[in-house]
């Protein structure tokens, strides 16, 4: 049983997105480091095929190496579609997007290049397009749904670019999903309680990164369990209520506030293998939305 997380505004933006299409050339998906499956829009997938697709693995500074190199081999490039993964904190990538954009641009006399920026609320769309516009034209900020409607950026260059709200699909299917989209901040912190994304987190950083957890809540004694863990984290960083009582949710704030950060350290949330092994389990349900969004 998956979230059930679409807004009204939300399906609004991506009815917007879809009736924009027609005028749109080239299309620049954002996807996060951290959760490459999990922050890939099924509904963009499939209007992208239709378009030149440029998919940027963004947050890459964020995501452990390791794995972004395994799902940079398991995400392979079509004609249409090239894939680079993407650190938007130094702009080192934004001479090659912008070279990608220009080679896939078509001759259309008179009218600019028209690339629609999209991607999952907070994954970095307006960041990208200040760092290609190389001057502040879009809001930003470290939290879901900044940008509330399409804004349109004309370069120099004849390239149009169009800033568009984030988007989530109807139903994520995939339980999982929707923890991993709330941990690395996607979803609004109002969705679901710290204390439930941080039990989840937790059990991952666990058995995947319990290295990372000693150095920065330094134990001397390894937290076996997620509550132990938020216990822990808890007592260290002075979260106690009433009678002493150790207050889950601050201490589970904290956490998950760490973990986006990167404070914890260069954390990815799922591999292709789990992710290969969770989908087994899954059955699509994309019709259902696509086609309410007049997709076929
Ligand atoms: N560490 C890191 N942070 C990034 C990167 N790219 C963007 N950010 C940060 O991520 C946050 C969200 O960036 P935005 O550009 O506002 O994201 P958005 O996709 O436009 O978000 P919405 O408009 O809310 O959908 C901001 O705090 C950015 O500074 C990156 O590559 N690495
Ligand atoms: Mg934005």
């Amino acid at each position: 049983m998956g979230i059930h997380w679409y807004p009204g505004h939300m399906y609004k933006a991506t009815k917007a997105m879809i009736e924009l299409l027609p005028q749109v050339d080239i299309i620049i998906e954002l996807i996060d480091a951290r959760i490459p499956y999990s922050s890939s829009n099924p509904v963009i997938a499939k209007i992208a095929k239709e378009k030149a697709c440029i998919r940027i693995i963004n947050k890459a500074d964020l995501a452990d190496p390791k794995i972004t190199a395994l799902w940079r081999k398991n995400i392979n490039d079509t004609k249409c579609i090239k894939t680079l993964s993407c650190d938007l904190g130094t702009k080192e990538q934004i001479p090659q997007i912008m070279n990608l954009c220009c080679s896939l641009s078509v001759n259309k006399i008179g009218q600019p290049t028209v690339v629609l920026v999209v991607g999952i609320p907070n994954v970095g769309k307006s960041t990208l397009i200040n760092a290609l516009a190389g001057r502040r034209v879009a809001s930003t900020g470290d939290e879901p749904a900044v940008t509330k409607g399409q804004q349109r950026v004309n370069l120099r260059n004849g390239i149009m670019l169009i800033d568009t709200p984030g988007i989530l699909w109807g139903k994520v299917e995939n339980e999982s999903s929707s923890f991993r989209l709330a941990a690395t901040g996607a979803i609004k912190n109002t969705v679901m309680t710290y204390e439930e994304v941080a039990i989840f987190a937790a059990r991952y950083l666990l058995d995947n990164y319990p290295k990372y957890l000693k150095r920065r809540f330094i134990f001397s004694d390894m937290p076996l369990t997620e509550s132990d863990l938020l216990d822990h984290i808890g007592i260290k960083r002075g979260c106690l209520g009433a009678g002493g009582r150790i207050d889950r949710e601050r201490a589970a704030t904290i956490f998950i506030n760490e973990l986006r950060s990167g404070a914890i350290g260069k954390i990815s949330l799922e591999t292709p293998e789990l992710i290969d092994q969770e989908s087994l389990h899954l059955k699509p349900s994309l019709t259902e939305i696509t086609g309410a969004l007049g997709v076929k």
